[in-house]
């Protein structure tokens, strides 16, 4: 009761001090963010810390509740809806949009950068590139936080693309469709939300993913291996519609971006920190968790020439570029 009178008060006395407007027509906002992933995932979590961040620096200015596990939008939906203004603001895993640009894949192609370290440079020689190419789109980026090391999971032992022959194979984005065709599995779009009544249905037996969805998931209840094969570290992206962003002032742009700043560097922190622990989650849940044998890792990485080939076709000078920039490091 004392805890709770005394929060009250202080948060009244943190209103009636809010004199600054934190817009330019003064107005307090509330900004709903749709995220595509389970409340308790770490991206939901820093999303969520973003938000107090954002409303202690605007003093309630911009005023941001998080939407996760898809409830608003489906992740599908979230950049679009975005773009449009349907929400001010949104977090989606851009990889998945790269039929219209294919630098938005550039996190997912096989083996081109396989640590946080890596995928960290590799971000970092994208930035310029993709910040121009949202701006584009009516879009301003906010932050971006990497996912673990991609895996294989299956529900038998896997020890070469042979093995995996016709198995109904869970898709995330353009990448991963691609990956399940070159392997001859079957693949099926299926969101993150959606994957344990998927697997536990049969409309798929198998996905590339990180520890953390799978340990997100429960996914042990219905699949047994787990594969380290760290095959790339995609990027989810936080971003504002463009027209919402120009129509902010300065004061809020800057609470945004430097709330962006502590939330790109927690998430990174949280995501290194989450890639064991999920490893060791679904082993206490009764996985067999390994690193990919050698077959399977020389099998993987032919399919991963043949995918870095068709990106750097698709992706033409901005892509080399990109690569250049990253690989110059
Ligand atoms: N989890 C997300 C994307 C990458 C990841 O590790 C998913 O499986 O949908």
């Amino acid at each position: 009761m004392m805890k709770t009178l005394t929060s009250l008060l202080a948060a009244t006395a943190l209103t009636a001090a809010s004199v600054v407007p934190a817009l330019a027509d003064g107005h307090a906002q509330k900004w709903d963010m749709p995220m595509a992933y389970s409340a308790t995932n770490f991206h939901s979590e820093n999303g969520v810390k973003f938000a107090d961040c954002v409303r202690t620096a605007t003093e309630g200015g911009i005023d941001i509740t998080v939407h996760p596990s898809g409830s608003l939008f489906k992740g599908a939906d979230i950049k679009r809806a975005i773009q449009t203004g349907q929400v001010p603001i949104g977090e989606r895993l851009l990889s998945g949009h790269q039929n219209e640009n294919a630098i938005f894949g550039f996190d997912s192609v096989p083996f081109l950068a396989t640590s946080f370290e890596a995928s960290g440079q590799l971000f970092d020689a994208t930035k310029p590139t993709l910040e121009r190419i949202l701006e584009d789109q009516n879009l301003k980026l906010i932050y971006s936080v990497p996912w673990p090391p991609q895996g294989l999971y299956f529900k038998k032992e896997v020890n070469s693309v042979a093995d995996m022959e016709g198995i109904k194979f869970r898709s995330y984005n353009n990448a991963t469709a691609r990956l399940a065709e070159l392997t001859g599995m079957l693949p099926v779009t299926i969101e993150a939300a959606e994957i344990s009544q998927a697997f536990a249905t049969g409309v798929a037996e198998s996905m590339i993913s990180s520890g953390a969805t799978g340990y997100d998931r429960k996914v042990w209840e219905s699949l047994t291996h787990f594969y380290e094969v760290d095959a790339w570290l995609p990027y989810n992206h936080v971003m504002v519609n463009l027209d919402t962003w120009n129509g902010l002032d300065d004061a809020s742009k800057s609470a945004l971006m430097s709330c962006g700043e502590t939330a790109a560097a927690d998430g990174l922190e949280a995501s290194i920190a989450y890639t064991n622990f999920t490893l060791d989650g679904l082993r206490e849940g009764g996985m067999t968790v390994q690193k990919a044998g050698d077959t399977l890792v020389a099998d993987l990485q032919k399919v991963g020439e043949t995918m870095t080939a068709e990106w750097l076709e698709a992706a033409g000078d901005d892509g080399a570029a990109i690569v250049d920039a990253f690989k110059g490091n």
